[in-house]
């Protein structure tokens, strides 16, 4: 579905299920057999995503057009800036025009600029929403941005400095935009807190302040019961949870990458590798999402009662 504002709340769905698929990048075939193998049916379920539908895979035109279904619910990603950037003739950080930046599918890609269809694509870009909330039939509320939410940022947050930042639409996409749709910071810190060899060495390997902000990032983010994000790749090839985030960027489109596809009520997910390691595309059910280690120490508890002095300012409202 495509929208014009860039904070949508959508109704319960009363008649089927909810899931959710990681970062897509052009995989239509290998999304097809995910919705086979959860028997999706598109008059009654919905499939939400965490945006990046298009780059790298063969079929990123397929996978944007399903934005315009009336079951499909997409956030932006980056790549997705990235492609109006591209049609834009805009220049990115670096210097360099950001079409170079877009990973096509070869020559022939027809989201390359000056393609026949064109101002059909630009027209789905334009509509995609920034940040989807929505609440399951469980009474859970959840909310879906692309890179996940910026460190100390409450979901309460996030509509407001949506609608208030007046940079939202510039060319050079500063301000939320950026923080939504590029921010890595909070999955690498859900990354730390997942590899097992750590455990006694966190105090001595960080400053304290650093350490008070990888611990915010695998608290629960407040004023939302789940938050789901993508944008920066599990190289374990499996989705992560820590506090109420979850991750399902798990590397689709790149050879070695899979793709993953959420049950929301259940928490279970399923995963395909890509059609160049597995012709057959078969499909593996896993029964909940990986944890990070919860016993993690942190912060001292004379360094919690600190911790104050730490905090950044409440975020800004930027623009302002
Ligand atoms: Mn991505």
């Amino acid at each position: 579905m495509l929208f014009d504002k860039p904070f949508v709340t959508l109704p319960k769905n009363r008649r089927g299920r909810d899931f959710c698929i990681g970062d897509l990048h052009g995989c239509y075939a290998m999304l097809n057999r995910l919705l086979e193998a959860a028997c999706f049916d598109s008059g009654r379920d919905r499939l939400l995503s965490v945006g990046d539908l298009v780059h790298r895979g063969p079929s990123s035109v397929e996978c944007l057009k399903m934005a315009e279904k009336s079951w499909f619910f997409p956030v932006m990603g980056n790549h997705e800036a990235m492609q109006q950037g591209a049609y834009r003739g805009e220049i990115g950080a670096d210097g360099r025009l950001v079409v170079q930046a877009c990973e096509y599918d070869g020559p022939d890609d027809p989201l390359r600029p000056g393609r026949k269809d064109q101002r059909h694509i630009e027209q789905i870009l334009d509509r995609l929403p920034l940040a989807l909330e929505f609440t399951l039939s469980d009474g859970r509320r959840v909310g879906i941005v692309h890179a996940g939410l910026p460190i100390e940022w409450s979901w309460l947050d996030v509509q407001g400095m949506i609608e208030r930042d007046s940079r939202l639409f510039d060319k050079n996409r500063g301000g939320v935009q950026a923080d939504l749709l590029w921010d890595r910071a909070p999955m690498v810190s859900a990354a730390l807190a997942s590899l097992p060899d750590i455990k006694g060495d966190l105090i001595t390997a960080y400053s304290a302040r650093d350490r008070y902000r990888h611990a915010l990032a695998n608290q629960p983010v407040a004023g939302i019961d789940l938050l789901l994000s993508g944008h920066t790749t599990l190289r374990s090839g499996h989705p992560l949870s820590t506090g109420n985030r979850v991750y399902l960027d798990t590397g689709a489109g790149m050879i070695d990458g899979r793709l993953t596809m959420l049950d929301l009520l259940k928490g279970s997910y399923w995963q395909v590798a890509d059609p160049r390691l597995d012709p057959e595309l078969s499909v593996t059910e896993y029964p909940s999402v990986p944890l990070t280690q919860r016993d993690l120490v942190w912060l001292t508890e004379e360094e919690w009662r600190t911790a104050e002095t730490f905090r950044a300012a409440r975020p800004p409202v930027r623009g302002q």
